[in-house]
Order: structure tokens, then C-alpha cells, then sequence
């Protein structure tokens, strides 16, 4: 079964995430039939691109793929990781990605939706952002993804809570661009794609690299990057980075022992 979908529609590429079973969890083969979506609509000169997930979902995406994140001592969210192969995928596409949202996001699957240039989603979706939950050491580049869509009080308040968090006040701090009734929302991601059609595309695409660019330029000293390093990597060494994936694994709370 396909993990991924799409096709083409006039100039806009549609993509679906297929997987619900495992609501939408983003697995490395997942990822490897999104890059590969997303390459072929850049291939095919799309206008722009919509990511969304099948109509009446209860989960647009639960985020990284919890069965794989390593237990070995190995960096969890390391360079070539599938959710940051993905994230890096969407804002290098020289097209906006247009993110159409029903159902809960999760975790690295709000990273992902937020790396999108346009979100439109309905009045019951939540985005809920897990590392603290899971023990999980989120990536230097992840949290600069996060806070270039939101504003440090939230963001700080969706990373210490992991409590979902309702589309309302995500519309209101600026992070989505509209909230509609599931009935209009492909009808306002086709409408959003074909006024982007009507653009100069090599405007757009200055466009998007010049702000994506501008947007991750923060100066870091080697040595400060180190520091978080050396911190993130005693945690995914950590007895409690280990009870986090087990205690996702076993269905249960997780019992931190800061240790
Ligand atoms: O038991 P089966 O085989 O049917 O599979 C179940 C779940 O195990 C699976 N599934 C996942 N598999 C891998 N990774 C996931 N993230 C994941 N989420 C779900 O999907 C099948 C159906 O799940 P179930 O029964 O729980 O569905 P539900 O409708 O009752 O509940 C949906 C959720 C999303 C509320 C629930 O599945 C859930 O809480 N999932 C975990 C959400 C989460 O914490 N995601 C963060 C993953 S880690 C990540 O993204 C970053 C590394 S970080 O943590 O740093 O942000």
C-alpha cells in the first residue's frame, strides 16, 4: 500500500499522507515516498504544493515514527534522520507547500506543518509538540524551525506542557494562515495554489529561499554548538531517554527518574 499519494492537479501538486492505521507517523519509508513525491512535482514545474492527509482524519500526522527512534546511544534527530530529510525536503521545494490540516498534529509532524509556507486547517485541529513526553533531545536546527513559527511564551508552553494545543490560539499567534470548516478546506488550499499559479514563478522562488534564508541566519559559534551537542547527547544517553520510547512502546506514562 501506497504510504504516500498524489497527483497532479492543473499546476498544483496534491500530496496525501496515506497511512492512518499508524496515523500518519512519519516511518522512514513514509519519508523516503514523500521526498520522492516532492522531487517529482518539482520535476513537473508545479506552481505549488498541497500536503495533506485523507479527508475525515482524526490524526493529520502523529508525528516522527516512535518505533524508530534509536535506543543505542545513537543521536535520535541526527542530520540525515528521516523527519529532518523531510523538513529540509519541504523548505528547499522551489514552490510553497501549502499545509491542508484536519485532524491532531504531533510532535515532529508540527515542525514538518509548520516548515509549510501556507496552513489552512479546520476548527478541530491541535498541534501538540511531544519531545518533553518522550525524552526526547529535539535538534538544534528543529528548535530554530519552531521558534521562527512561534513565539518563545507559547513555544516554550507547548514544549513544557506537551498539551495539544487548540487551532484557535494557534490561529491567533500568527502560526496558520486561516481556519475553515472541513468542508471548504480543499476548496481553500485549491484557491490559495491557483492565485500562487498566477504569479511570476521565479518570484516565488526567490521569495521563498530568500526568506527561508534569511530566517535560519543565526550566527552559532562552533563551541556553543558543541555545548547543546554535549547536552542533547547525555540525554538520548540517558536511562530516561530509554523509559520515554519505552513507555510509548508499552502504552503507558512514562516515569522519569532525571537520570
Ligand atoms: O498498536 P498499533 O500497531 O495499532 O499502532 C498504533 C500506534 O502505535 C501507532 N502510532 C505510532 N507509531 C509510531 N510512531 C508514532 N508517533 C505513532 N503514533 C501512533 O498508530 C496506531 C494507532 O495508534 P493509537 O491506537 O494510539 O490511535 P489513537 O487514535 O487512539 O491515538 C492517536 C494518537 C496520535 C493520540 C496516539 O497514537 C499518540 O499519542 N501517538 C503518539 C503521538 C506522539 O507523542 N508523537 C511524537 C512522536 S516523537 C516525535 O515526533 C519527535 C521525535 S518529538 O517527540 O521530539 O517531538
Amino acid at each position: 500500500m501506497a504510504l504516500v499519494l498524489k497527483r497532479i492537479d492543473g499546476q498544483t501538486g496534491i500530496i496525501t499522507l496515506n497511512n492512518d492505521a499508524k496515523r500518519n507517523a512519519l516511518s522512514r519509508a513514509l519519508i523516503e515516498e514523500l521526498i520522492a513525491a516532492l522531487d517529482e512535482m518539482t520535476e513537473r514545474q508545479v506552481r505549488s504544493v498541497i500536503l495533506r492527509a485523507q479527508s475525515g482524519v482524526k490524526v493529520w500526522s502523529a508525528g516522527h515514527d516512535a518505533t524508530e527512534l534509536p535506543t543505542s546511544g545513537r543521536d535520535p534527530l541526527g542530520y540525515d534522520d528521516p523527519l529532518r530529510r523531510a523538513v529540509r525536503a519541504i523548505a528547499t521545494m522551489p514552490v510553497p507547500v501549502i499545509a491542508m490540516i484536519e485532524g491532531t498534529v504531533w510532535g515532529g509532524a508540527c515542525e514538518l506543518a509548520l516548515t509549510c509556507d501556507l496552513l489552512v486547517a479546520t476548527p478541530e485541529v491541535t498541534f501538540a509538540l511531544t519531545p518533553a513526553k518522550l525524552g526526547v533531545p529535539y535538534n538544534t536546527a528543529g528548535f530554530l524551525n519552531l521558534m521562527n513559527a512561534i513565539e518563545p511564551p507559547l513555544l516554550k508552553e507547548m514544549l513544557f506542557t506537551a498539551r495539544p494545543i487548540p487551532v484557535e490560539r494557534i490561529l491567533y499567534h500568527g502560526m496558520i494562515n486561516q481556519i475553515v470548516p472541513g468542508e471548504d478546506l480543499e476548496a481553500t488550499a485549491l484557491q490559495l495554489a491557483a492565485t500562487i499559479a498566477e504569479m511570476s514563478p521565479m518570484c516565488i522562488a526567490l521569495i521563498k529561499d530568500e526568506l527561508g534564508t534569511l530566517a535560519a541566519s543565526r550566527p552559532l559559534s562552533a563551541e556553543t554548538f558543541e555545548r547543546l551537542q554535549g547536552l542533547r547527547s547525555r540525554i538520548y544517553d540517558s536511562q530516561d531517554y530509554r523509559e520515554g520510547i519505552r513507555s510509548f512502546l508499552e502504552k503507558r506514562p512514562p516515569r522519569f527518574r532525571g537520570e
